[in-house]
């Protein structure tokens, strides 16, 4: 007996040092160890010794188990051991390699102006209003009282869908105005930024899509100060404090009064240079006090409340805001031109 042990004890031994796996280590753990091992096997012939043998060969196959055991258990750890170490080899991160560079980009150099428009009337308590490109003659035109045959309602001007003229790409935001006349409820402080459309060819300084922002303020008592008022205000805040504009009587049909804005050229300060064309000035705007009849088309008493509004070409001012020469730098979305903002 203590021979077959010791054989067992040499295959096992044996057999375990050359393990590769946590399971063939089991598979050996049953087949030296199990119920049915042959450990087992031999015990059962344990009842061939005579009395005096049996505990000595009893201590003797206890300590065998308790070897064997500790063999499979140093095994396994060498094994977990040698397995982790393999996962962290192919799971292993450079973190010293340099990165892919990210290219992020950023705003365009107009919408860069936009939000610093936006900002300051939100500042002064307007809400920005969104709406459709695609709008109804009578939004752009009839509610803002420019009647049939009014020059702007031309085919040549104008882009329509149908051959009565009734649908068309906006030529201004007003529409939104008029929308907001309609269902807001009274006082209105808004402004309408968006894309709006003319036929009008390429050019230096023109394209027959551009971008307008246009701006309303109707409750009672409100007057042509409070235009200038805030106006005055607007463009400190854009061009900078102590910057200097002037109010020229225009015509426009959907307001009564009516003004163009200028401000004073920043580059000579007035005295005339190629920037300002030898002006002084430079025009910024077309306001005015919304004619009564705009207001009474909305659905809005014109004696109890008044109002003024503005509209504004928004590459001009992004041109002037960023010093840029030419309108056509802001579609053609060159960016060797774009990375310059
Ligand atoms: C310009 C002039 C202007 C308005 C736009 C407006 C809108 C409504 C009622 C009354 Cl709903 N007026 N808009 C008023 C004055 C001038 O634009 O030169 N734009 C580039």
């Amino acid at each position: 007996m203590k021979a077959l042990m010791q054989e067992l004890r040499e295959n096992a031994l044996k057999a375990i040092s050359g393990a590769d796996s946590a399971d063939s280590l089991e598979a050996l753990r049953v087949k030296y160890l199990g119920k049915k091992g042959e450990l087992t096997a031999i015990l059962k012939q344990m009842g061939k010794l005579s009395a005096e043998e049996r505990p000595a060969m009893g201590q003797l196959a206890n300590q065998l188990r308790a070897e064997i055991e500790k063999n499979i258990e140093s095994m396994r750890k060498k094994l977990d051991a040698a397995a982790l170490e393999a996962r962290l080899e192919l799971e292993a991160v450079d973190v010293t390699i340099p990165g892919d560079e990210v290219k992020l980009g950023h705003k365009h150099p107009m919408y860069k102006a936009l939000d610093e428009i936006k900002d300051i009337f939100v500042g002064m308590g307007f809400t920005v209003l969104d709406g459709p490109e695609v709008e109804l003659a009578t939004y752009n035109f009839d509610k803002l009282n420019a009647e049939e045959g009014h020059p702007s309602r031309d085919w040549s001007d104008t882009f329509y869908f149908d051959k009565d003229s009734r649908v068309m790409l906006r030529s201004q935001t007003s529409p939104m105005q008029v929308r907001a006349m309609e269902t807001m409820e009274l006082p209105i402080r808004i402004i309408a930024p968006g894309r709006v459309y003319r036929k009008d060819e390429v050019d230096a300084t023109h394209s027959p899509m551009f971008h307008q922002v246009e701006g309303m303020v109707i409750d009672k008592g409100v007057t042509m100060a409070d235009l200038k008022g805030t106006l005055n205000t607007f463009m400190e805040e854009l061009f900078g404090e102590g910057t200097v504009t002037r109010f020229r009587p225009h015509h426009f049909p959907f307001t009564e009064p009516s003004c163009e804005m200028d401000v004073q050229c920043h580059k000579c300060g007035g005295k005339g240079c190629p920037t300002c064309k030898g002006e002084g000035w430079i025009e910024v705007l077309g306001a005015g006090m919304i004619h009564p009849r705009v207001l009474e088309m909305s659905g809005i008493d014109s004696e109890e409340y008044t109002g003024w509004a503005f509209g504004m070409g928004l590459e001009r001012l992004a041109m002037r805001r960023f010093k840029i020469s030419d309108l056509r730098l802001i579609f053609e979305n060159d960016v060797r031109f774009l990375e310059q903002f």
